[in-house]
């Protein structure tokens, strides 16, 4: 079956991450959340997105608050799509959640990051259903049926 890595920066992220988590889980896609953050365990980081993709990983979503720089440093290690999810409380910040959305958003030509809303942790998990939908029928099944419950 596909695999989603969800990351997050910290565990006071985890509240903010269970639509997504929930998300995955409705829509049959196995998934597993990990805590790790680019600046104070940077060489776990590099460890786990430089051997992602050999460890069966399909697509990466990386969750941030503040510098935000988690998505960033995975997608340099690894060929696999990163979603970004931009983290911000309201008055976490000065800026709410501003911080992490541009840092996330303006990545370097060369190392792209897609970039959901601030905390959009629903739609990261939609979005990667989507990517996995190109090549699993099982997972677009699964997402033309959510989209129309939605809709009706
Ligand atoms: C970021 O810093 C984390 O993703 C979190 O959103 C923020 C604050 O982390 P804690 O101080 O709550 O651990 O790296």
């Amino acid at each position: 079956m596909p695999r989603v890595a969800i990351l997050t920066g910290s565990k006071s992220d985890l509240p903010v991450l269970e639509p997504c988590v929930q998300t995955l889980t409705e829509l049959g896609i196995d998934h597993e959340l990990l805590v790790m953050s680019a600046h104070r365990s940077p060489a776990r980081v590099q460890q786990f997105a430089a051997t992602a993709a050999d460890s069966g990983f399909e697509v990466i979503i990386a969750a941030a608050g503040m510098a935000a720089h988690l998505p960033g440093a995975v997608a340099a290690w690894t060929p696999l799509p990163v979603i970004g999810v931009p983290l911000g409380q309201p008055g976490a910040t000065a800026v709410s959640g501003l911080d992490a959305l541009l840092s996330i958003a303006q990545m370097p030509p060369g190392v792209p990051v897609g970039c959901m809303a601030v905390n959009g942790a629903r739609n990261a998990a939609l979005f990667a259903a989507a990517i996995l939908a190109l090549k699993y029928p099982a997972v677009r099944q699964a997402l033309e049926r959510f989209r129309k419950e939605q809709s009706a």
